[in-house]
């Protein structure tokens, strides 16, 4: 887990980063701040036990850098991060994080015509007031507009690394205080969307007023929303709301089946305690002509009375799972346990923080069979990878193979997919590595028909075993490309190249969605971290949630079987 007071820092510092861009300073100095910010992100030390030098240490921080972390860790705030602000209505902040728009935009919307929010953007572009604007065309205007609308489609609502420290953080503040019976949380975050509206908290307990207490006490919350005795909604300082409902514990079991939803789902359980003459609510399940609650106090009581298995969390959104349960046949979905290795890993010999021994030992303690290091290939500039670094970086995988216990070391790439589907090596040099996960970079906006056949090219190349998020979506950010992926998906199925879910919560690629399409074109997946430092490796979590969600088992995912399998897998290719 990452340290919170390392989170802080980095959220501050990319602030600052991108204040400097919005008021047209230093471009340099803007670099450099945010390379900071994510150094210091992902760093695996808590920052604010480390003493000036210690911080020096960290990658990519300087002197002032260092400096503005410690003035931050010893008062709270930073006076040359307070003094930018001051100078940058929030409104404009906002505005640079539209897609396509960026701060020096930004700057010239504010200071030429006074636009101070996203919302006066919109607005001004529909009253045509930027025609004559040096700078934005009518395709700008389309750009920032289509830019405007991804970002409100995400509404606001959080990535899942973000609803997760905060949730798993509130669940263990209550869980210390006397009288809770159980602790945790339910919602669309239990359920593992790739996106969270509000993170919503349920404590069995007798008495609710300690909990609303100490729930509304907690040092980030900005505002309490509204405080009741069985339910208090909180607003944090990142802006996430919380939730809290307390109930009886004989009721727990009911509540959490509730809260945890979908409301799609609930739909159908409810109907199905109609049809067995009971009621279900969250206060319990009732029988229907005695009003005497039955069965409510554990989830898999509740589902037993329906005639269902528990249902995993993850598959309830009204996809067929009751259906599947009602016939027996749930299917056993992947676990993290289940996960044998990582197949997808940057070190910093191109833009990943950690070392190749930091990332090997990383692997290793994660109890992991296997980890393949699949640093940038040289299509990708700045990266700047060359043959010769590639095969040292060989050797040292050689060497170090064997000496983490029992984890094995893979040495791989990243290559690049061409705008014409061709990759960064040839054939022969490609054989040289024992795994290449191939992935789009550049050039996302081809048509469809580019787009379809560049992927379906590097499916047919041999040397290709996975690719790698798939569709490059970013999420709030960037679109999926736009090619056919019935097409991909019947490529990959032949030539037996399997498709990553990648695991970045801002990925998430494949989603949900696409793994049920593929699955059912009969192809296999590979849940990776696509980790850039030593921390991230703990996001195959988000990856296993989202394959759970598209109903796939350890049979459908490579980086779940015995390494003899993958090896097999990733050989009979050629
Ligand atoms: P979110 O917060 O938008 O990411 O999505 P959820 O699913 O967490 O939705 P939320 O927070 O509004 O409510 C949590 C759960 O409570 C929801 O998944 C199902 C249950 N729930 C809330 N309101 C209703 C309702 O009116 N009807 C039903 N059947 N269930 C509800
Ligand atoms: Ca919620
Ligand atoms: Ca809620
Ligand atoms: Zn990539």
């Amino acid at each position: 887990m990452v340290a919170r007071p390392n989170k802080e820092v980095e959220a501050l510092l990319q602030e600052y980063a991108d204040l400097l861009a919005i008021t047209g300073g230093d471009a340099f100095k803007a670099r450099a701040y945010e390379k900071a910010a994510r150094a210091i992100g992902g760093y695996h030390a808590d920052v604010s036990r480390l003493d000036p030098q210690e911080l020096r240490k960290i990658p990519n921080v300087g002197k002032s850098v260092a400096d503005k972390v410690a003035e931050y860790l010893r008062t709270g705030s930073v006076s040359a991060v307070d003094e930018a602000r001051a100078k940058i209505p929030a409104g404009v902040r906002e505005m640079t994080a539209i897609p396509t728009l960026g701060p020096k935009k930004a700057m010239v919307l504010y200071r030429d015509l006074h636009i101070a929010s996203v919302q006066e953007l919109a607005d001004a572009i529909h009253d045509e007031r930027l025609r004559g604007l040096p700078g934005f065309g009518p395709k700008t205007e389309e750009n920032i507009l289509h830019g405007i609308g991804l970002m409100q489609a995400s509404g606001g609502r959080a990535l899942l690394d973000v609803a997760t420290e905060l949730a798993e953080d509130l669940v263990a503040e209550l869980s210390k205080l006397t009288g809770c019976r159980r602790c945790a949380y339910a919602g669309s975050l239990r359920r593992m969307r790739e996106t969270i509206g509000d993170v919503d908290i349920l404590v069995a307990a007798e008495d609710s007023g300690p909990f609303m207490e100490a729930f509304t006490g907690l040092p980030y919350v900005a505002g309490v929303i509204a405080r009741g005795e069985k339910k208090t909604s909180i607003r944090t300082t990142k802006a996430l709301q919380a939730d809290l409902r307390v109930v009886p514990p004989d009721a727990w079991g009911a509540a959490l089946q509730y809260f945890t939803g979908s409301r799609a789902h609930n739909i159908r359980t409810r109907e199905i305690a109609v049809h067995h003459k009971l009621k279900l609510s969250e206060y319990g399940l009732f029988d229907t002509e005695s009003g005497e609650r039955t069965a409510s106090e554990t989830e898999e009581e509740v589902y037993a009375r329906l005639g269902l298995p528990w249902i995993p969390p993850t598959l309830r959104e009204d996809r067929g799972e009751i259906e599947a349960g009602l016939r027996g046949e749930l299917p056993d979905v992947i676990t993290q346990a289940d996960i044998r290795g990582d197949l997808h890993t940057h070190t910093d010999l191109t833009d990943g923080l950690a070392t190749l021994d930091d990332m090997v030992a990383a692997a290793a303690g994660l109890g992991y069979s296997y980890v393949a290091i699949t640093d940038h290939a040289p299509d990708l500039y700045m990266q700047q990878m060359t043959d010769e670094k590639v095969l040292a970086q060989r050797e040292r995988v050689r060497r170090l193979d064997g000496k983490h216990g029992k984890t094995r070391v893979l040495h791989g790439t990243e290559l690049n997919i061409g705008p014409d589907g061709d990759v960064d090596w040839p054939a022969e040099f490609l054989a040289g590595f024992d795994l290449c996960v191939a992935s789009v970079h550049s050039h996302f906006n081809q048509s469809g028909e580019q787009l379809t056949r560049r992927l379906v090219r590097a499916c047919e190349n041999p040397r290709v075993h996975i690719i790698g998020h798939p569709t490059t979506r970013l999420i709030g950010r960037r679109p999926a490309i736009d090619a056919d992926l019935d097409a991909v998906f019947t490529a990959c199925a032949r030539t037996g190249t399997a498709l990553e879910v990648n695991a970045q919560p801002d990925r998430l690629d494949l989603s949900d969605e696409h793994i049920l399409r593929a699955k059912r074109h009969g192809v296999r997946f590979s849940i990776a971290s696509d980790a850039h430092s030593v921390l991230h490796l703990e996001h195959m979590r988000y990856g296993v949630g989202t394959a759970q969600r598209g109903w796939l088992t350890k049979d459908d995912v490579i980086n779940a079987w015995p390494l003899g399998r993958l090896r097999r897998f990733l050989q009979r290719r050629v």
